[in-house]
């Protein structure tokens, strides 16, 4: 790693601590661009009813649960331990050496520790998983609003979306990845988890970090994260469509 990436850590975790302070600023974000939402949905000539509760519904949370609800087993689904030898290395050691990296066009590109991440301001919630093969459960996550991380990093004018690259390889190596737009990027529930149930996320459900996007599918949640990359397409990534599943078929906006 080279001097110049570490004094740019520290910068970013400098701001770590007006973490809080930045995020109120990505609502304002949010707040100014929900002043031409209602002015589009008023002078709704060219969009439909089914158009318009599309954008409204993106603003609304995802429904929360009691840790009464909570599935007394939540499945583990896809890849549950990642054919990669970087990354077995990194299980056994416990993820100290491991960095989540990000990059791409932002003002400050980091890596970040998993101590680092969990000493950020924190968000629990307990949600339901919605997965395509006709299964549902109910965890409680805990982990660092992707908001807040990006808010650090500073998107550059050009960055529309954000890619997230994972450690598993499937049988023909194609690494598993997916996409979001900022609109759910920095929505208040979407966040890096590392804890599932009040435990160290386990190797089955993305250790050391996996996504939760949590008004999307099953496969959006991308698990075993090493790097967040910005950027202005996603059409020269693996496939094109945005996500491993995506390149087979599956919708880009998995709403649920
Ligand atoms: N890296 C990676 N992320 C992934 C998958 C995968 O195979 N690899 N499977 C997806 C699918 S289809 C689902 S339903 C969820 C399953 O998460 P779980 O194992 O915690 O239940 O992870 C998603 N994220
Ligand atoms: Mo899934």
């Amino acid at each position: 790693m080279t001097n110049n990436h570490r004094i740019d850590r520290r910068r970013f975790l400098a701001g770590a601590a007006q973490a809080a302070g930045l995020l109120l600023l990505a609502g304002c974000d949010n707040l100014s661009r929900s002043e031409w939402f209602p002015r589009l949905l008023g002078g709704a000539e060219g969009l439909t009813r089914r158009a318009q509760r599309l954008l409204t519904s993106r603003k609304a949370m995802a429904k929360e649960y009691t840790e009464a609800e909570l599935s007394p087993v939540f499945p583990a689904n896809g890849n549950n331990d990642p054919d990669n030898p970087d990354y077995q290395a990194m299980a056994q050691n416990g993820f100290a050496d491991w960095k989540l990296q990000i990059g791409g066009l932002v003002q400050h590109p980091a890596s970040l520790s998993l101590a680092e991440l969990r000493a950020l301001p924190a968000r629990t919630q307990i949600t339901r998983h919605d997965c395509v093969e006709g299964w549902s459960a109910i965890g409680k996550w805990k982990g660092a609003p992707l908001g807040m991380l990006l808010s650090l990093a500073q998107p550059l004018p050009a960055a529309r979306y954000v890619v997230f690259h994972c450690a598993d390889p499937d049988e023909d190596d194609q690494a598993y990845y997916e996409s979001l737009d900022f609109e759910d990027a920095y929505h208040p529930q979407t966040i890096l988890a590392y804890e599932l149930n009040d435990h160290t996320l386990p190797v089955a459900h993305g250790a050391p970090i996996r996504l939760r996007v949590e008004r999307q599918l099953g496969y959006k949640h991308a698990k075993y994260v090493m790097r967040i990359e910005l950027v202005e397409g996603f059409e020269s990534i693996a496939g094109g469509k945005g996500g491993y599943w995506e390149d087979q078929g599956y919708e880009w906006y998995a709403g649920i």
